[in-house]
């Protein structure tokens, strides 16, 4: 049993609530963990996780908490009676209208895509900045932000709806990735130019190249969304960076005049990066590279800030 206990913050990311959420469902309604082991902080057990797992599911579908924790208090212990799904003793088998397909993600990305149906931006909050603490940006973005977001990306294509999800959603992302950055403001000039390609909306996927760089000790300037070439082309004239990120979401965004504008800049970058599904390879002007993901957009970076570094020339 001691093994398959679970500590508060790991029962909190599994079923996508706050901390606060089970401690305040342990002092008012009684759902507490109920391993205790002298000397140790008590555990949860998985007959728990059941209790806690219909607690959640109810008061998601707007069941009031005294009576979610009255059903949740009747579920069998599932190590007594054998395995007992919360589905069983569910009253009305509906999760709060839906879910976010999540594909073969672990427990945390559930928990996540949990918590932004249920418009939880706390719990959103907790989810990733713990992610991000413990995983790093790369290892976040890739397993636990980039699946929830495809998600909703792929329920939003299927039914027109969870906009109201997608925002709240992005919002967090968008300050978890922004805290990361600002908790490690790396030095030196920034000579790596972030920025979305004009009428681009979709900023998300460079903010987590940008705190993945800062994360890795790499400065960098960063433009945000929507950015006209005019402007864009402005910007290396001024700042002279050695390298150009240029995102772009979708096929209406990516328009190549943009890459082959920096390629004619009077300040010409070391690299031109097409980064995002928008850009299409047959399409690309010679010299440009592509990054497949974050992991290479970050090396190609960190290699180009290390050239210059190298030859002086930073
Ligand atoms: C969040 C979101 C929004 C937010 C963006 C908020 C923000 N600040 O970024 C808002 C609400 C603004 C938005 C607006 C719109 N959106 Co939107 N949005 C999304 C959503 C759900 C996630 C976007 C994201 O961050 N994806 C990151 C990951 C999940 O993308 P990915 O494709 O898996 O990534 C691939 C590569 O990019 C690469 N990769 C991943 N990460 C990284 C990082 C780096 C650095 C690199 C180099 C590569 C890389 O690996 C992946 C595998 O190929 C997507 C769904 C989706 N699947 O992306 C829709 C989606 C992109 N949006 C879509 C649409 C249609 C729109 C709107 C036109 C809707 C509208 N009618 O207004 C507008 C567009 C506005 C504009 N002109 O840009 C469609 C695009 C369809 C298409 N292919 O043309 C999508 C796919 C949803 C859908 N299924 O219909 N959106």
């Amino acid at each position: 049993m001691v093994d398959e206990a679970l500590s508060a913050g790991a029962v909190a990311r599994r079923l996508g609530v706050a901390v606060t959420t089970l401690r305040t469902w342990h002092q008012r309604y009684g759902l507490g963990p109920s391993e205790h082991i002298p000397g140790h902080h008590r555990r949860y057990t998985p007959s728990d996780l059941v209790r806690l797992e219909i607690m959640r599911r109810l008061t998601a579908e707007g069941v009031s908490p005294a009576e979610a924790a009255r059903w949740a208090r009747q579920a069998p212990d599932p190590t007594v009676n054998g395995t007992v799904t919360p589905a069983r003793v569910h009253p009305t088998g509906r999760d709060g209208g839906g879910t976010i397909p999540v594909g073969r993600s672990g427990p945390a990305a559930r928990g996540l895509a949990r918590a932004a149906m249920r418009l939880d931006a706390a719990a959103i909050s907790e989810t990733i900045a713990h992610a991000l603490a413990a995983d790093g940006v790369v290892a976040t973005w890739d397993s636990l932000l980039r699946p929830v977001l495809a998600g909703i990306g792929e329920r939003h294509a299927a039914t027109s709806g969870l906009i109201e999800v997608e925002h709240l959603m992005s919002r967090c992302v968008s300050e978890a990735l922004a805290a990361a950055s600002r908790a490690k403001v790396p030095t030196g000039p920034a000579r790596i130019l972030l920025s979305c390609a004009d009428e681009e909306q979709h900023t998300l996927p460079l903010e987590a190249l940008a705190a993945a760089l800062a994360e890795a000790g790499v400065s960098y300037r960063m433009l945000g969304a929507r950015v006209p070439v005019a402007a864009l082309v402005e910007a290396v004239n001024r700042t002279g960076p050695a390298a150009v990120v240029l995102w772009s979401h979708t096929r209406a965004t990516a328009d190549p005049a943009q890459l082959s504008a920096l390629l004619a800049a009077p300040r010409r970058p070391l690299l031109v990066l097409a980064a995002g599904p928008g850009w299409r390879a047959d399409t690309l002007p010679a010299g440009v590279v592509r990054p497949v993901d974050l992991a290479e957009a970050v090396s190609l970076s960190a290699a180009v800030r290390d050239a210059l570094h190298q030859s002086g020339r930073d």
